[in-house]
C-alpha cells in the first residue's frame, strides 16, 4: 500500500480526528523520496502500521471537589510505537484534550524521540480536565484518582510518562506518589520529577533552552547569530519562558510573550530580573497584563504576537496557534527563523507560507527534542542510581540539539533539491526520524 492511499485510508476512518490527520499528512509529504528508495518500507507496510496506535487505553476517572461534588472526566494513554525503546511522552491535562490530540502528539513523539538518538518510543496521555481555578487539593485529589487508572499500564521500562501542558513539576509528584504507593515500586516511571527524588537537573529548562540552542545552529549555518535579534515568543508557560531565557542570555532581545488571554509587548526586551518576575506571576496564576504596571510596555488583550517586527519566532504555546494569517504577519514584519517550541504550533498553510518565503523553519520534532532527551537523561541516570551536574547534562543536550541540527540539514541537502542555499528542516527532520523507526520495523518483521 503506498503512502497516499495510506493517508486516504486514515482520512476515511478519522475523519474525526483533524489534528491527527494533520499531522500524519505533514509526515507523509516529506517521506515519498526516502520512502520510493526503500521498497523494503511498502514491502513490509511500514507506513500503514506506523499510522495506527499499538493500542490506546481509556479510562473514567473520578474525583471530588473541594464541595465534595463527584466530577468525572476522561483520561487516555496512546502508546504508540515501542520500536526504538519504551513508550515515552506527555501528559496533557487541557480541555481540549481529546483522542485526536493525543494521537497526534503521540505520532510525532516517535519521530522526536528517534531523533534525539535515545532509546525511547513514541507516546502521549492525558484528560479534558482544566487545572484552571483548581485548588491545590483539587489538583492533588484528581492526579491521585489519574494514577489509579494509568499505573496498570505504564511501567519504567514499558512506558514512562511525564508533564505536558498543564502538568508540571507538582502534578507529577502527585502522580508519581500515587504510582509508588500502588506498586511499592521507587524507579523511573515518571520523568520531571523533583529534582532531589529522582528528577534530573535541567529538565525543567530542557525543552526550551535546546529550542534556542538549536536555533543557534540555524544561525550559525547561515552565518548568522542571535546577537541583537529581536525574538517573539508566544506563550508564558515552561516553554516558552525558557526559551526567552536563553534567548537573552545569549544577547537576543525577547520582545514578546503570551498566554490564552493576550500578548505582553516589552520594546526594550526582557531581562532575567523580568523573567523571574513572569515565572512567579503564572505560578501563581496571575495575569500577565500585571507586568506593564511594573516593568513598563504594553499589553494586547485577546491578540497574538505576530503583528509585531521582529527577525526570530518562537511559537510555544499549542498546537495550530499560529495561521495562514498569522504566518502572513510574519513574514511582513521581517520573521527569518521560526523555531516551534510547542508541538505543530503552525498550520499547514501557515508552513506553506512561511516556506514560499524562505523563512528558515525548524518543527517542533527537531527543535523542542531537547525536553524528551533530558528525560531520556533523567530515565537513564535513575536506572543507574546516579545524578549527574547541571554542566553534564547542558553539554549533552547542545551535543543532542547539534546532531538532530546536523542530521536534519545533511537529509535536506539529499533529499530537498529544489532550492539550494535553504535547508529544509521539516523535509530532513522527518526522513532522519523516519528512517529510523522504519528500519526497525523491517528487522523486527511484522511484529510491532
Ligand atoms: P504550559 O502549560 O507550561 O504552558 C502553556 C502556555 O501556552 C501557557 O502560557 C498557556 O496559556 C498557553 N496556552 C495553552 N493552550 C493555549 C490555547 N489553547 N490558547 C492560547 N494559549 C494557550 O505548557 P508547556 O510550556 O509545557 O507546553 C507548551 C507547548 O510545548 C505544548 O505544545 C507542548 O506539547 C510543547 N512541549 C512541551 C515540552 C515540555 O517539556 N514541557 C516538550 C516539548 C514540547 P495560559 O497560561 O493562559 O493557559
Ligand atoms: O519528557 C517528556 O517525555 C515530554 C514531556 C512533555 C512534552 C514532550 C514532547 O516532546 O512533546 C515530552
Amino acid at each position: 500500500m503506498s503512502i497516499s492511499q495510506a493517508i486516504e485510508k486514515i482520512e476515511a476512518r478519522y475523519a474525526h480526528q483533524p489534528e491527527f490527520i494533520q499531522a500524519v499528512k505533514e509526515v507523509a509529504i516529506t517521506i515519498a523520496p526516502l520512502y520510493d528508495s526503500h521498497p523494503e518500507y511498502d514491502a513490509f507496510k511500514v507506513f500503514e502500521r506506523l499510522v495506527e496506535p499499538d493500542r490506546v487505553m481509556g479510562f473514567r476517572i473520578n474525583w471530588e471537589n473541594d464541595k465534595g461534588v463527584v466530577q468525572v472526566n476522561r483520561g487516555w494513554r496512546v502508546q504508540f510505537s515501542n520500536a526504538l525503546g519504551p513508550y515515552k511522552g506527555g501528559i496533557r491535562f487541557h480541555p481540549t484534550v481529546n483522542q485526536s490530540v493525543l494521537k497526534f502528539l503521540g505520532f510525532e513523539q516517535i519521530f522526536k524521540n528517534a531523533l534525539t538518538g535515545l532509546p525511547m518510543g513514541g507516546a502521549k496521555g492525558g484528560s479534558d480536565f482544566d487545572p484552571k481555578g483548581k485548588s491545590d487539593n483539587e489538583i492533588r485529589r484528581f492526579c491521585y484518582a489519574f494514577m489509579r487508572e494509568l499505573h496498570p499500564y505504564i511501567n519504567k521500562d514499558t512506558d514512562v510518562p511525564a508533564g505536558d501542558i498543564g502538568v508540571s513539576g507538582r502534578e507529577i509528584s502527585y502522580m508519581f506518589a500515587m504510582y509508588k504507593n500502588l506498586t511499592r515500586e521507587y524507579g523511573g516511571v515518571l520523568t520531571g520529577k523533583g529534582v532531589g527524588f529522582g528528577g534530573s537537573l535541567m529538565r525543567t529548562e530542557a525543552t526550551g533552552y535546546g529550542a534556542v540552542y538549536f536555533l543557534e545552529n540555524m544561525l550559525t549555518a547561515q552565518n548568522e547569530r542571535i546577537d541583537g535579534k529581536r525574538v517573539l515568543v508566544s506563550g508564558a508557560g515552561n516553554v516558552s519562558l525558557h526559551a526567552a531565557e536563553k534567548a537573552h542570555m545569549l544577547g537576543g532581545v525577547v520582545v514578546t510573550v503570551s498566554d490564552s488571554q493576550g500578548t505582553l509587548y516589552d520594546g526594550a526586551g526582557l531581562n532575567q530580573e523580568k523573567i523571574n518576575w513572569l515565572k512567579a506571576q503564572k505560578a501563581k496564576s496571575q495575569p500577565l497584563a500585571d507586568y506593564v504596571a511594573v516593568y513598563g510596555g504594553e499589553w494586547f488583550a485577546g491578540q497574538k504576537p505576530w503583528h509585531i517586527k521582529g527577525d526570530i519566532a518562537i511559537p510555544s504555546a499549542t498546537q495550530n496557534e499560529v495561521n495562514e494569517e498569522d504566518a502572513k504577519l510574519m513574514v511582513e514584519n521581517g520573521i527569518k527563523y521560526v523555531v516551534e517550541g510547542a508541538n505543530m504550533p503552525l498550520t499547514a498553510d501557515a508552513i506553506d507560507h512561511i516556506r514560499l518565503h524562505r523563512v528558515h523553519y525548524a518543527p517542533g520534532k527537531a527543535a523542542n527534542a531537547g525536553g524528551v532527551a533530558v528525560s531520556g537523561l533523567e530515565m537513564s541516570q535513575n536506572s543507574v542510581r546516579q545524578y549527574k551536574t547541571f554542566e553534564e547534562i547542558d553539554a549533552r543536550l547542545k551535543v543532542i540539539m547539534k546532531n538532530i541540527h546536523d542530521g536534519a540539514a545533511e537529509a535536506s541537502e539529499k533529499y530537498h533539491q529544489t532550492d539550494k542555499g535553504y535547508i529544509d528542516y521539516m523535509t530532513g527532520a522527518n526522513i532522519v526520524g523516519f528512517k529510523r523507526v522504519a528500519d526497525a520495523l523491517v528487522a523486527y518483521g511484522i511484529l510491532n
